[in-house]
């Protein structure tokens, strides 16, 4: 079979993914000391890549940390500040405790290309970023395979011990029959921790591109070189495939993702954070019937109060997440933090209604 297997959600694939890798794996290895079990070359197609999340009470998810991740990668920024809040391994791999480099994708598509002269023409630097100049490609010359977004960038060997080289090679925008597709290339993922928060981050640029163009949401290629699993995870994996492996194969999500709104603009984006982060410093509380005060579409009200519950789970230790903001969300992040955090909900809460 020469194209990906096609899946209707992430958590299908990704269960595909984890079983491939466990029974099917061709070598073992331990690259910078990381046992692993590992498939080269793997590929998948998400048919709805707005259906980003697997819903798995063995696979702990926080979405409050992928929403983060994705809005981080949006607004273009490298700060270790914003991320190890939700992510505190992310100031592992900075070099300098500052800035993430390899991993910080967002600032290799959001942000101007610097560098100086490049073309070696006397242009020095560019001031629109490359994923505007590849939305105006894209606004003109509809069949163009050019739409490419680089991230890895080669003098990245040259870093000595480099901790944080880039997993992802470029994302690739294509707009055929109406619809905005998305190619990602990766030349390692780590398919139990990474996967997941590259899949989610990834459709939600896809889709916020969609949104900038005017298009409907296409289907979304993910291509791996070195698939892999660590071995410190394969107990996971093993509950993971158990509890896929009693539940029937659905065709529709249990938790339907909304769609990012018509109207999401880099304003929107840029309210978004200055509320994350109030939240994340522990500035305020923000009261669920506060949100619809500030101008925001119901969509970002969830993200909002998705940041309210990561307030309250880490400037709160000692109390539950607060009952009206658990029955404000909507019932996937809701079923999904009461997964994660077990022991912060309050006493007889039911997470689905
Ligand atoms: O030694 P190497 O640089 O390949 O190790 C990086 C590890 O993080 C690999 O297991 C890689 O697959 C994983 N990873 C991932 O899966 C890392 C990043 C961050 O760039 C990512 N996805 N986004």
């Amino acid at each position: 079979m020469l194209a990906p297997p096609v899946y209707p959600d992430f958590e299908q694939a990704y269960v595909d993914v984890l079983r491939h890798i466990t029974y099917a794996h061709q070598y073992r290895n331990a690259p910078r000391g990381n046992a692993s079990r590992e498939s080269l070359g793997l590929s998948f197609e998400l048919a709805n890549p707005r259906e980003r999340l697997p819903y798995l009470a063995a696979r702990k998810v926080n979405p409050a940390f992928h929403f983060a991740e994705a809005l981080w990668y949006l607004s273009g920024r490298d700060d270790v500040e914003m991320i190890e809040y939700y992510a505190p391994r992310m100031r592992a791999v900075s070099q300098d405790g500052k800035t993430v480099r390899g991993s910080a994708y967002g600032s290799r598509i959001f942000q101007p290309i610097g560098g100086g002269d490049r073309e070696g023409d006397g242009d020095r630097d560019d001031a629109v970023s490359p994923f505007d100049r590849v939305l105006s490609l894209l606004r003109t010359e509809t069949a163009s395979k050019r739409g490419l977004l680089p991230i890895f960038e080669a003098h990245e060997m040259t870093v000595p011990d480099n901790p944080d080289m880039s997993c992802a090679i470029a994302l690739h925008l294509l707009v055929r029959a109406g619809r905005l597709h998305m190619v990602c290339y990766m030349r390692a993922n780590d398919c139990d921790r990474g996967l997941l928060a590259d899949v989610f981050s990834f459709t939600m640029i896809q889709e916020y591109a969609a949104v900038q163009l005017g298009l409907e949401l296409g289907t979304y290629i993910h291509h791996i070189g070195s698939a892999h699993l660590g071995d410190r995870d394969l107990d996971r994996v093993d509950r993971v495939l158990t509890e896929a492996a009693d539940r029937p194969a659905a065709s529709t999500s249990r938790f339907p993702f909304p769609p990012m709104p018509a109207d999401t603009a880099p304003t929107t984006l840029a309210t978004v954070l200055r509320h994350e982060e109030a939240l994340r410093t522990n500035q305020a509380p923000y009261r669920p019937a506060d949100l619809a005060e500030l101008g925001l579409a119901p969509y970002w009200q969830q993200v909002l109060l998705l940041f309210e519950a990561q307030r309250q789970l880490t400037h709160c230790p000692a109390d539950p997440v607060e009952k009206d903001v658990l029955t404000s969300l909507d019932a996937g992040p809701r079923w999904l933090l009461a997964h994660r955090w077990p022991s912060r909900m309050p006493r007889g809460f039911e997470p689905v209604r």
